[in-house]
């Protein structure tokens, strides 16, 4: 009998591409929350290792930090380029967020993320126990549940999808559409960012298989019954609020405003990815400088984007994108004592970012699609409840469904983001502050506790 076996009662195994394990900081959001539910329930937690090598084993070492047991495995090159970078990267992410046009469809990748889905299977179904709950994250992992099945474990199983769902034509456009929708419902439940998303896969299901909703609300699928959870995910809000008074937070606000001089900082943070809307941003700040010549030498905007999967060829073309267009509104607008947009190609600490939302007037949040974006959630926990800043915010990213009070823009209508900047600078104090307490309050009610609790109650409704 190995130690496992001898274990009793419901263990939680929670499955990532990557996972916190060795990271020097995991402070707040879904690290902190995943890792405090699975060192209640006796956790594990399987992923990635972040390393490629010649010959990686098939198994998973295991290693506990904390109260959290993981298992961690390795990947091999091809495994790395036809799952990762392939079938991951270059299908699912482009085409769930709207972006036909970027998918790269080679059927090799398909044969490398059923190869890591049924190596991840492994993993799992030598560990698991009957009474355990397998809770699966993201986009990686869509056979997971399905694999389990097969290999006839039986278990509650769970996944949560952090991307949207996209219009069903769209899903439509992926060759294997119909074997991960299948995959899907292999799961007792899939939790969702918003309504679209949720309402996007039911609609999927019924044209696809005539899936028939139950009284319950779960879904009958060719044989499988799955719950569609509306399940949007939340921040530590009060661990942020106070990361952006901690020391960290005060001296990264205290070198940009001195940069800043008295002019208002318009701020932008995000990994630099085609989904996030960055070069949509850049045309909107050119906008506000042609049609607001009053507000020449009053802003700055700072954007922060550290270059992602910069391997992907369209990651590198964005990158040229943006430093051509940085180049040219600058070399436009920009005069002796005023530089009107500052470009950072590097990640900071959140201790340090937290304080530069709170420093900022406005912040632009403009994704052609986002699952939830925590970004916008972040930058509202952070500002200063006397004189908060203003959130703008596209209509395409999951967290808009929640936050109404923001100024909701179309990213792709550059008028409309330069009218929201100039909105929001000009915007009374008193109208900021109602704006942000609605904000707050739902930030506060909608936290990631309430994101993982929300979850794990459907999780163990399940009967076993
Ligand atoms: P992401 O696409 O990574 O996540 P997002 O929700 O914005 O996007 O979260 C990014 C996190 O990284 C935030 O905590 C943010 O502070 C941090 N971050 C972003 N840019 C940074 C920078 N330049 N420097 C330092 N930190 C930075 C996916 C989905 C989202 C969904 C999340 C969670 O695409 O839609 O909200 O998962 O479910």
């Amino acid at each position: 009998m190995t130690e496992d076996d001898e274990k009793q009662g419901s263990r939680l195994i929670a499955v990532s591409n990557r996972t916190a394990a060795g990271q020097e900081s995991r402070a707040g959001g879904l690290a902190v929350a995943l890792w405090d539910t699975l060192a209640d329930m006796n956790g594990l937690w399987i992923g990635w290792s972040g390393r490629i090598i010649d010959y990686p084993s098939n198994r998973a070492k295991s290693s506990h930090e904390d109260g959290v047991e993981f298992a961690i495995t390795d990947y091999s090159r091809h495994q790395y380029d036809g799952f990762y970078l392939g079938y991951s990267n270059s299908v699912l992410w482009p085409v769930m967020h709207n972006r036909i046009d970027l998918a790269v469809f080679d059927s090799e990748y398909f044969r490398f993320y059923v190869e890591i889905n049924e190596k991840f299977s492994d993993i799992v179904r030598r560990r698991a126990q009957p009474n355990d709950m397998v809770w699966v994250h993201d986009y990686h992992f869509l056979l997971l549940g399905d694999m389990l099945r097969e290999d006839g474990w039986n278990g509650r199983c769970g996944f949560f999808l952090h991307i949207p769902f996209p219009a069903p034509e769209v899903f439509r456009a992926i060759p294997e559409h119909r074997r991960l929708a299948l995959g899907l419902c292999a799961y007792n439940v899939v939790g969702l960012q918003s309504g679209k998303d949720l309402a996007n896969l039911a609609q999927y299901l019924e044209e696809e298989f005539g899936a028939e909703e139950l009284p319950d609300g779960r879904f009958r699928v060719e044989g499988r019954t799955v719950r569609l959870l509306h399940c949007p995910i939340g921040i530590d809000t009060e661990g942020f609020a106070r990361a952006a008074l901690e020391e960290p937070a005060k001296k990264a606000a205290h070198s940009l405003s001195k940069f800043l001089g008295d002019r208002d900082l318009v701020i932008g943070v995000d990994r630099m990815d085609y989904s996030k809307g960055l070069p949509q941003r850049f045309e909107g700040m050119a906008e506000l400088f042609d049609r607001y010549p009053e507000v020449h030498g009053k802003i700055s905007f700072t954007q922060i984007a550290p270059p992602s999967r910069s391997v992907v060829e369209e990651y590198a073309h964005l990158r040229q994108q943006l430093d051509a267009l940085s180049g040219r509104i600058n070399g436009d607008y920009g005069d002796l004592d005023w530089i009107p947009i500052r470009y950072l190609a590097r990640g900071y600490d959140r201790e340090q970012i937290a304080g530069l939302y709170r420093l900022a007037k406005a912040c632009l949040v403009t994704p052609l699609q986002d699952g939830m974006n925590l970004v916008a959630k972040e930058f509202v926990a952070a500002q200063d409840p006397e004189d908060p800043g203003v959130l703008i915010l596209s209509q395409f990213a999951g967290a808009a469904e929640q936050m109404k009070e923001a100024l909701i823009i179309n990213p792709y209508d550059s008028a409309s983001i330069a009218d929201a900047v100039k909105r929001a600078i000009d915007m009374p104090v008193e109208e900021r502050q109602q704006r942000w307490q609605s904000l707050y309050r739902n930030l506060i009610e909608q936290d990631i506790n309430w994101w993982r609790e929300r979850f794990m109650a459907e999780f163990e409704a399940i009967p076993v």
